[in-house]
């Protein structure tokens, strides 16, 4: 079932309808994509203290595990992983408001999406990625902003609440800019996003705590397995193309967890004159391969993997899954550059 779609970016009516919504203790659920990455745990974990500082009942449901590195934004526990519990399954059903971040289309929250489709409640989607699809109730959505995250302490200040940003909101906001900015390199990142930065320093967050928490706190199998992965790039000079395979093999070897290959792309890009990376990761259990792209300019790889592997994202980040085998995929892609020559020149 599909409503009819407000507005992209949120309109002032909007923001005053939802104000009256929230003026009054509601039961919320938040939900965020598949394989978590730091702007979706930052996004839903500001979000839901931010409700429950309000007096809502807030929950976090993630579709999956999230990353290690991440844990330290949940001290309290509070995110609950999906498991189709009747427990779940009744949050979700008798739930007021649920509010979707940093995807476009229930597809992306795996084994909730029905769920979440048929749920009754009020569906806010809050997001940056192109194209959401109109399942929501009320739409803020804006590609141009760098992170959910970013729009969360807009949507705070939206309802007039910028006094409710207290440090553990500030610290789980700057988690999700800085990681989906890169680092606050991306060209999404813009004069707002630094005033945001700002503001959330003025409220307490512990930028050097975070950034330890994000960047250096590493297994070292997880260095040694991004050792290998960097060993593996291969270049396509034609191209400024650099890409990197990992079969499920290597990343046993290396006894891999979720997040273990998080950012390795960025590092083809690093390289002198690449314009495109991309990065595809056998999957066996799910028996796909799982592909990443960045790009630095102008090249579009949102349009790149929407073409060739029917993915989606950014222009100059991008996902997609492939299932067919490594080997056969590997030749799909490079036979698709073939038809980017001149973007990529
Ligand atoms: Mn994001």
């Amino acid at each position: 079932m599909y409503y009819v779609v407000y507005s992209q970016i949120m309109t002032q009516k909007d923001v005053q309808e939802i104000k009256g919504i929230l003026s009054e203790p509601k039961k919320i659920v938040i939900v965020h994509h598949k394989n978590a990455d730091g702007d979706a745990i930052g996004s839903s974990m500001a979000l839901n203290t931010y409700l429950n500082i309000c007096g809502h009942k807030s929950n976090v449901i993630s579709p999956n595990k999230f990353p290690d590195f991440l844990k330290w934004l949940d001290n309290k526990n509070e995110i609950a992983i999906f498991n189709n519990s009747d427990h779940q399954i009744n949050l979700i059903n008798n739930s007021d408001i649920i509010f979707t971040l940093d995807f476009n289309s229930l597809e992306r929250c795996g084994d909730m999406k029905d769920l979440i489709n048929k749920s009754k409640a009020i569906k806010i989607l809050i997001d940056h990625h192109e194209n959401p699809k109109n399942y929501a109730d009320y739409l803020y959505s804006d590609t141009k902003i760098s992170s959910t995250c970013e729009m969360i302490y807009h949507f705070i200040e939206k309802l007039g609440d910028n006094d409710k940003i207290n440090s553990s909101i500030a610290e789980a906001i700057y988690t999700g800019i800085m990681t989906d900015t890169g680092s606050f390199k991306f060209s999404s990142t813009s004069s707002i996003t630094h005033k945001v930065i700002s503001d959330l320093l003025e409220k307490g967050a512990d930028k050097t705590k975070i950034h330890n928490e994000i960047y250096d706190n590493n297994r070292i199998e997880k260095i040694k397995l991004l050792s290998f992965a960097l060993n593996k790039i291969e270049i396509i000079p034609e191209y400024n193309t650099a890409f990197i395979t990992l079969a499920q093999k290597d990343l046993n070897n290396f006894n891999f967890r979720k997040g273990d290959t998080e950012g390795i792309v960025n590092y083809g890009l690093s390289i002198k004159k690449i314009k495109f990376a991309a990065i595809f990761i056998e999957d066996k259990k799910e028996n796909i391969i799982k592909i990443s792209f960045r790009s630095k300019g102008n090249f579009d790889v949102n349009k790149f993997s929407g073409d060739t592997f029917n993915g989606g994202g950014h222009k100059n980040a991008s996902g997609a899954i492939s299932r067919d085998s490594l080997s056969s995929t590997i030749v799909n892609f490079k036979n698709a550059l073939k038809k980017y020559k001149t973007e990529l020149n």
